[in-house]
């Protein structure tokens, strides 16, 4: 069986992007800056990865796509808060993203500040929005929450980022930049994974499978992110003008090789893949995913 990847991308990114409008339309009545300054971050292109990964996890074992999307959306919006908050001045100090200025750049930083408050703030609206409500037993909505706060709060991401941090100038070793990125990227890959599965009522034991498909290729996204630092990602050209983020910091080319890095890479995805084992035909889309995480240009 073969399957068609781009078409599955273009039709997922579609629906989600639907989705995203549906829940933040642009404010009618009034204007509100802080809505044009969250929908400029929210639309300004990023590829939809973690809501897509969300939306098959939930089909794979055999839930429907629609009832995860408010869950979807969620984690697209502290996707985005987490990128406006990591490009300010205070941090990555980073003038472009996506090829666009970013959020600061253009609403200023207090603004985008909460531009990011909002979208993560946002992301608990949606999560015990009506439309949920109404198609989930409220227990499982009350851990999918519990489930996404750890990730994205100080006991995943928000942690992942104060270890870079400090990390940044100092000499690490392989697992301490493991650790910082299982909590900086891979944590919200993997619950994105993880909170679809159990809204599509997965059981123990393949909520187990796909959380563990999540780690190795939330695993294998940052270090092909760090490959493509080398080798070129189109959308970062220009990005640095004014960073403070990057030759002092450790990158995975930087303490293996970049061919070991490569390989390190693939052995992820490897594991990955084979942990969807149990799911059989069904698991197509979630492979061509893991495949696209590795092959991907920017
Ligand atoms: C500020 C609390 C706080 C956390 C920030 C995730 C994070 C922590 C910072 C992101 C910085 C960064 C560039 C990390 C590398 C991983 C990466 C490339 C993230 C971008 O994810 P994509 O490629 O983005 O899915 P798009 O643009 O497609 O949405």
């Amino acid at each position: 069986m073969t399957f068609d990847l781009n078409a599955y991308l273009k039709e997922r990114k579609l629906l989600v992007e639907e989705a995203l409008e549906h829940y933040l339309p642009p404010q009618k009545g009034f204007y509100n800056p802080i809505v044009e300054a969250m929908r400029y971050s929210l639309f300004a292109g990023g590829k939809r990865l973690r809501p897509i990964l969300c939306l098959a996890a939930t089909e794979i074992v055999g839930g429907k796509k629609e009832t995860a999307l408010p869950v979807a959306c969620a984690l697209e919006m502290i996707h985005t808060y987490s990128l406006i908050h990591d490009d300010l001045p205070a941090m990555d100090n980073d003038d472009f993203r996506r090829g666009k200025p970013t959020n600061h750049r253009v609403f200023g930083e207090a603004m985008a500040i909460l531009a990011g408050d909002g979208l993560l703030t946002e992301a608990f609206y949606l999560l015990t929005y009506p439309d949920l409500l109404a198609k989930i037993p409220p227990a499982q909505l009350v851990w999918i929450s519990h489930l996404i706060a750890q990730a994205a709060g100080f006991r995943g991401m928000v942690s992942g980022q104060v270890m870079d941090l400090e990390a940044t100038g100092k000499e690490i070793g392989l697992e301490e930049l493991k650790a910082i990125h299982d909590h900086k990227t891979g944590a919200l890959i993997r619950v994105a994974v993880e909170s679809g599965a159990i809204i599509g009522g997965g059981n123990k034991t393949e909520v187990e499978a796909l959380k563990e498909y999540g780690t190795q290729i939330g695993l294998a996204f940052q270090i092909v992110d760090d490959v493509l630092d080398i080798e070129g990602n189109p959308e970062d050209m220009g990005k640095n003008i004014g960073s403070d983020e990057p030759q002092q910091k450790a990158t995975y080319p930087k303490l293996v090789g970049l061919n070991e890095a490569k390989e390190m890479a693939q052995t992820c995805i490897k594991r990955g893949i084979h942990a969807l084992k149990p799911f059989g035909e069904r698991a197509m889309p979630l492979k061509a995913l893991a495949q696209y995480i590795i092959e991907r240009r920017g």
